[in-house]
């Protein structure tokens, strides 16, 4: 059966703000998922909070929703129980990089076989507007109207600092090149960390539309972790496209010694085992 928009969308109204990145990424997502031709029942969806998070009931599929950073966890859970699904972790740069931080690192380095899309949009924008660690130093925003005192975090450095097998950056202001990185994090065996710059026209303006399609350029996909150190330290350009892949590094459950040959996925095995006893002490 073909999948088509109508598999994926919702009836439920969007809350985002005229002009909001948002838009775009989850069309971009709903995209590749359809040219994957990948049915919502077959997709875990793990949404965290924040105006990203609020995306959860507006895209079809198996959707959860874990606090600040606890959407990889709960990504990471299911795919664990079941490798026949497909799972994606929406996340912003809030959760992800400020108040949950840890769980990107510990996946990365686990090479978990799932995608994360980190929208970056250089600010808390739920709740309207306070710096994060992606913000430039000396950022001035509600809360901080001296400007932000400490040093900010470059999401790609951080990640290639930890041996990734893939990190690709993407634009939400252009959704069809999006939508082909997203398609190449979700073909990808192991963790693909993608970071979205998103443009956030409410609460941080300076980082209009106009100003990052001036930075951008498309990159074509490289294996030198050299250049993909270059490129994401470069102030001047925002590259885009899958900056760096290393097929070698094996995906977490490749690595399990005691799962290799066996067929099955946790989620049948448990139904060999009566959980009635631990259920009890609940009831
Ligand atoms: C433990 C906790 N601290 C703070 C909050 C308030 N809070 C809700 S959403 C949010 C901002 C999330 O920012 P980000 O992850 O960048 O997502 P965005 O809204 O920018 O998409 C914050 C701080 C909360 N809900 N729970």
């Amino acid at each position: 059966m073909k999948i088509d928009i109508f598999d994926y969308n919702t009836n439920v109204k969007n809350t985002w703000c005229p002009g909001c990145g948002n838009f775009n990424i989850h069309m971009a997502l709903k995209t590749a998922l359809i040219e994957l031709n990948r049915h919502p029942s077959d997709v875990v969806l793990s949404f965290d909070i924040g105006c990203n998070g609020n995306g959860g009931d507006k895209i079809e599929g198996f959707r959860v929703k874990g606090l600040h950073g606890r959407a990889i966890p709960f990504a990471v859970g299911a795919h664990i129980a079941n490798r026949r699904m497909t799972v994606i972790a929406d996340i912003g740069d809030g959760g992800c990089l400020h108040e949950g931080i840890d769980h990107l690192i510990h996946a990365i380095r686990s090479n978990y076989d799932i995608t994360v899309l980190i929208h970056n949009n250089e600010n808390f924008a739920l709740t309207t507007g306070q710096i994060t660690s992606t913000s430039d130093t000396g950022k001035r925003m509600y809360g901080f109207p001296n400007g932000k005192t400490e040093g900010d975090i470059n999401i790609g450095e951080l990640v290639l600092s930890l041996n990734p097998s893939f990190y690709a950056r993407g634009f939400s202001g252009d959704p069809i090149h999006l939508a082909q990185i997203i398609k190449s994090g979700i073909k990808h065996k192991g963790f693909s960390a993608i970071e979205i710059v998103q443009v956030c026209p409410t609460y941080n303006p300076e980082n209009s539309l106009e100003l990052l399609k001036s930075k951008i350029e498309k990159v074509e996909e490289s294996d030198d972790i050299e250049i993909a150190r270059k490129r994401v330290c470069d102030d001047k350009k925002l590259y885009t496209g899958v900056i760096y892949r290393n097929s070698s590094i094996k995906d977490y459950y490749s690595k399990l010694k005691n799962r290799q040959n066996i067929k099955s996925e946790l989620v049948d095995e448990v139904k060999n085992h009566s959980i009635s006893n631990i259920l009890s002490d609940f009831q």
